[in-house]
């Protein structure tokens, strides 16, 4: 006899409660609470194949509600994927173990998305619900027609990213996205009361999505939800009212069975009134199998697809776009178009104009931006908007949402086949970070196109110019934070942002600024993060180290050096980080471990001189903004702040004479 729900349900509950019992860590309460409702999703709807968790056309599952990481990982196990195995889920948040504390996309096949930071999951599977539609528009159903399903929190609808997913989920119409929400009136302080009054069901309504309630303690009322769901062709909100904790007589519905062990006491009373086994970590072998099975149910789908996708004719360019390579025969034709006519421009459209060549080379960028089109120079000719009509439109407009825009941006390029770029101004990365971090946790390729990136925006003033920012970027691991500093540059850093297999971050000019790179070269100087524009002429006696717009500026300051009798290297660092993973010979070779007596070096970015000891030495000089900006056009800008080249030349000297440098 096939066992009910609920004794499946409550496989998942006693593995939750003894992992979480012998790491004496974690939250029972999320998966006791939601086990009916997972165990109705996972064994009649999600589309998916234990045995190949990367199978493209699989179903997508998002725990948004990351602390409840046992009941992902309870379903990993139940349903035989290769990992966890049964002694993973006993070193449930120990180190080493893939059973992390939350749930991470790198550490398990399976988890689709890193997720803990609460919000972040449902706006993440905002963007994996486009990137279908739009493959499913471009491939057709026999290669692409799947749906994404979530489980999220009360935190992760009260997140203020929520709203932001939730509106662009509805106004895309993306029916294929169903979040189940566990609503146990619980969070950590205590009842939901405490805190939010709004009608939270109504919010979803308010913003075109479809909404059905269920009893989320019985599997069969979550189904015919789900059934609801599934027929209506909106995004889709399921109510799934639950008890928190559901099955520890004592504790239940309360907000001790969120973030903490039951107890042995109450754990023993659980296994009493669920009728567990007396053993922990024990599954009773009907009920095991019973999983196993489900977790084999997408098997012939899955073999149905791979005939569909052996007989398409279009199966060598899906298999190779899903890789993530990327053709970068777009470069060279289009570098030696920028140096037959060097000239002045801002790197913004320098960016534009790599896009131009990008965007028809390589089809699975998608571009967009936060309400900024005009500004960030993303949108290129040819590109058609993606829209509820046309999803295979390759341009989002996000409208004023940078972090849903990031984090949609993260399931996209999770969700793979691809390559999201989106843009705002630099002074917003704030206002996108969280998203960010998880780009670069997760190893995401997600390209931020990030322009305005200096006092050098001019009139817009303070609040829009960013001074802390590069800087801050740059400290986050993980990504890589590029600020070139002409058009040949610019291009370069889209070409490495392209093949890198994390994220990236373009911070790129409003103003217009000189070509620096006026020769061709076989190489691309960009990847080794810092190269020598220019040598000394004389004597080397200084080293400008200068990114993106002051690059220029500090050709200009050598020229008055060299003047002077001093010998000065220019050197241009678009990316620090590829500079600081460069073997130590060629570091050395650029930057000589000598003493600032004898060589001086000096950074030179319009941004915070926070940190640029790191190359200048804490003897060297750093030309920076320790303040926040002023509102006046650009060149007063830059003149006031001491942004010009006899100003910084001169900075450059008497910061000699004083240290009695010859
Ligand atoms: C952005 C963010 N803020 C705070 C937290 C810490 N946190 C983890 S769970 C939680 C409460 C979530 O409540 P709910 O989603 O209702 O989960 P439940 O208690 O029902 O399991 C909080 C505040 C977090 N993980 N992410
Ligand atoms: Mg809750």
């Amino acid at each position: 006899m096939q066992p009910t729900h609920r004794r499946l349900a409550n496989a998942i509950r006693a593995l939750a409660m003894d992992a979480v019992e012998a790491a004496n860590s974690g939250h029972p309460g999320m998966p006791m609470g939601m086990a009916d409702a997972a165990t109705a999703l996972f064994t009649k709807y999600l589309k998916f194949d234990a045995s190949d968790p990367h199978w493209p056309d699989r179903d997508r599952f998002v725990l948004s509600a990351g602390h409840g990481s046992m009941l992902i990982y309870a379903l990993l196990y139940l349903t035989g994927y290769t990992r966890p195995t049964l002694d993973d889920l006993k070193h449930f948040r120990q180190l080493g173990s893939p059973t992390a504390g939350h749930p991470e996309n790198f550490e398990l096949p399976g988890v689709e998305v890193t997720t803990g930071p609460l919000g972040q999951g449902v706006a993440m599977a905002v963007g994996m619900a486009i990137a279908e539609r739009h493959l499913n528009a471009v491939y057709g159903d026999e290669l692409v027609d799947h749906r994404t399903f979530v489980i999220a929190g009360d935190g992760d609808l009260m997140e203020g990213v929520n709203h932001e997913a939730v509106g662009l989920a509805g106004h895309l119409t993306l029916g294929r996205l169903i979040v189940l929400w566990d609503d146990n009136s619980i969070t950590i302080d205590g009842s939901t009361d405490l805190s939010r009054s709004e009608d939270v069901v109504a919010r979803h309504q308010a913003a075109q999505w479809h909404t059905a309630e269920c009893d989320g303690l019985n599997a069969d009322d979550v189904s015919r939800a789900i059934d609801e769901a599934i027929a209506d062709a909106r995004p889709s909100l399921i109510r799934c009212k639950t008890i928190i904790g559901y099955g520890a007589p004592n504790k239940q519905g309360t907000a001790a069975t969120h973030g903490a062990a039951l107890g042995k006491e109450e754990v023993e009373a659980a296994r009493a009134e669920l009728g567990l086994e007396p053993k922990e970590f024990t599954v009773p072998d009907d009920v095991l199998d019973a999983w196993r099975k489900a977790g084999r149910k997408g098997a012939s789908a899955h073999e149905e697809w791979r005939s569909r996708l052996d007989a398409s004719a279009r199966k060598d360019e899906f298999v190779a776009r899903l890789s993530g390579n990327v053709d970068q025969g777009w470069l060279k034709p289009h570098l030696d178009k920028l140096l037959a006519d060097p000239k002045p421009i801002a790197t913004r459209k320098a960016s534009e104009m790599a896009l131009e060549a990008i965007n028809p080379a390589i089809p699975a960028t998608i571009g967009g931006s936060a309400d900024l089109t005009g500004s960030n120079n993303t949108k290129t000719r040819a590109l058609e908007p993606l829209t509820a009509d046309n999803y295979a439109g390759r341009y989002i407009y996000y409208g004023i949402r940078e972090f849903g825009m990031a984090a949609a941006m993260n399931g996209m390029a999770l969700h793979g086949g691809v390559i999201p770029y989106g843009g705002t101004f630099l002074v917003f990365t704030d206002y996108a970070r969280p998203a960010i971090r998880l780009s670069a946790l997760q190893k995401a390729t997600v390209i931020y196109v990030m322009t305005h990136d200096s006092v050098g925006l001019g009139e817009d003033g303070p609040t829009h110019q960013p001074i802390e920012h590069l800087q801050s970027l740059r400290a986050m691991p993980q990504i890589e934070v590029y600020r070139p500093a002409d058009a040949v540059e610019t291009a370069e850093c889209w070409a490495l942002a392209l093949a890198s297999e994390g994220p990236s971050i373009l911070a790129l000019t409003r103003q217009n600024i000189g070509p620096v790179r006026t020769e061709a070269s076989d190489e691309n100087l960009c990847a080794r993060g810092a190269y020598r524009l220019k040598p000394a002429r004389q004597q080397r006696k200084i080293i400008l180290i200068a990114t993106g717009s002051e690059v220029d500026l500090a050709l200009e300051v050598s020229k008055r050096l060299e003047a002077q009798g001093m010998g000065t290297d220019v050197v241009s660092m678009p990316c620090t980080e590829r500079f600081d993973a460069q073997p130590q010979d060629y570091r050395e070779e650029i930057l000589p471990d000598v003493s600032n007596r004898e060589i001086l070096r000096v950074s030179i970015e319009a941004g915070t001189t926070f940190g640029w000891e790191r190359y200048t030495g804490l003897h060297g000089l750093r030309i920076g903004i320790d303040r926040f900006g002023v509102s006046a056009p650009a060149a007063d800008t830059f003149g006031h702040f001491g942004f010009t080249p006899d100003a910084v030349a001169a900075r450059v000297t008497a910061f000699m004479k004083q240290r009695g440098i010859q």
